[in-house]
């Protein structure tokens, strides 16, 4: 077994012989070898990633920690398995399984007892919630292309560009630039479209005065970034350098909170009280961050009331937003790693109105 492989089995519930996980992220996380299929049987003292013939090559050239092996009948080789080793119960992931899979699944186990409980997804959850170093770096590598990739077309922020075509050009850069592809449906949204979180780019042109916001992250190693920025096309009003100002002051006040021992909850509401304050309340209706890792929403939550407490090494995001309906909205966010005396921001293209204006 490799390092994660073991954490997770002698965190395994007192109740069960063993665990079964389906999920492609968590068997990418425990095995480092990614298929759309496969199952990962993890006893107390061995684990054995079962595929198919499609995956068996590249399994055994690359999945860390565990047994490869190969079945034709998922059937027979799983219950092989269990009468081998003697397991009489079987923790199942909850994620990893559609119903009707996980009935399935349950049949095959006979006449292991399979159990369905939260114990296995919170222990798991427990391991993956703080990044090791080297997921850290491949999180620091999608950001470094995700910012390269966004220099490259900053000159098609101008009058007359199309939304969807500033999206294109960017996933084209960042697989040029190495991403396995994008993190997410890349958000390049502008004018009245930005005041929707996740609007989706159209055929919308760019006009001067136009806000133009840009929620964009790369894949590298299976794993994500995520970076927010709003960028200023021409002259902009009062109102909108009022809000894009206190949109900023907000995030920043959000990542002073971030450090190890503060609760989650109290990063939300360091940007969201500013935000409130400041006469903008009800225009703010999502969370301030997230956890960003193999999954581009994890845990832990960064949300009102969240009492998570922050540990070193956890990668977040700061993410505060305002938003006019018909009119435009602003929202700034950076991937922090948080550090015992602060954190460390993943993102580096600055955040001030002077230098988002183009
Ligand atoms: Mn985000």
């Amino acid at each position: 077994m490799n390092a994660s492989l073991e954490l997770l089995a002698a965190m395994l519930p007192e109740d069960v012989d063993a665990a079964l996980i389906a999920s492609e992220v968590n068997r990418r996380y425990f095995t480092g070898f990614s298929s759309d299929a496969g199952y990962l049987l993890l006893t107390k003292k061995d684990a054995f990633l079962l595929t198919d013939f499609r995956y068996t090559e590249a399994a055994r050239n690359t999945a860390r920690g565990a047994e490869v092996i190969e079945f034709r009948k998922l059937s027979e080789t799983l219950s092989g398995l269990i009468g081998k080793l003697g397991i009489q119960s079987v923790a199942l992931e909850g994620s990893g399984f559609t119903i009707n899979e996980g009935l399935r699944i349950e049949k095959m186990l006979e006449p292991a007892k399979a159990v369905k409980n939260e114990k296995l997804d919170e222990a798991i959850g427990k391991l993956r919630v703080v990044k090791t170093t080297s997921e850290i770096e491949s999180i620091m590598q999608a950001q470094r292309i995700t910012e390269r990739a966004l220099q490259d077309i900053l000159p098609m922020l101008k009058e007359g560009t199309v939304e969807r075509n500033i999206a294109l050009e960017l996933e084209y850069r960042m697989r040029k630039l190495g991403a396995e592809g994008i993190s997410f449906d890349l958000i390049t949204i502008a004018g009245a479209n930005t005041s929707m979180p996740h609007g989706v780019p159209g055929d919308y042109r760019i006009r001067s005065g136009d806000f133009v916001t840009f929620d964009i992250g790369a894949l590298y190693n299976g794993y994500h970034s995520d970076m927010t920025r709003t960028y200023a096309v021409g002259e902009i009003n009062e109102k909108q350098r009022r809000v894009y100002n206190t949109v900023l002051q907000a995030q920043k006040l959000g990542l002073e909170a971030v450090k190890a021992g503060v609760k989650a909850g109290d990063v939300d509401k360091a940007a969201r009280d500013y935000i409130y304050q400041a006469g903008y309340e009800g225009c703010f209706g999502h969370s301030t961050g997230h956890g960003v890792g193999l999954d581009i929403h994890e845990l832990p939550t960064v949300s009102s009331g969240n009492e998570t407490v922050l540990q070193s090494g956890m990668v977040i995001t700061v993410e505060p937003g305002i938003y006019i309906p018909g009119e435009f909205g602003v929202r700034i966010e950076d991937t922090v790693v948080v550090t015992s005396d602060g954190y460390i921001n993943l993102c580096t293209i600055p955040k001030d109105i002077e230098y988002c204006t183009l």
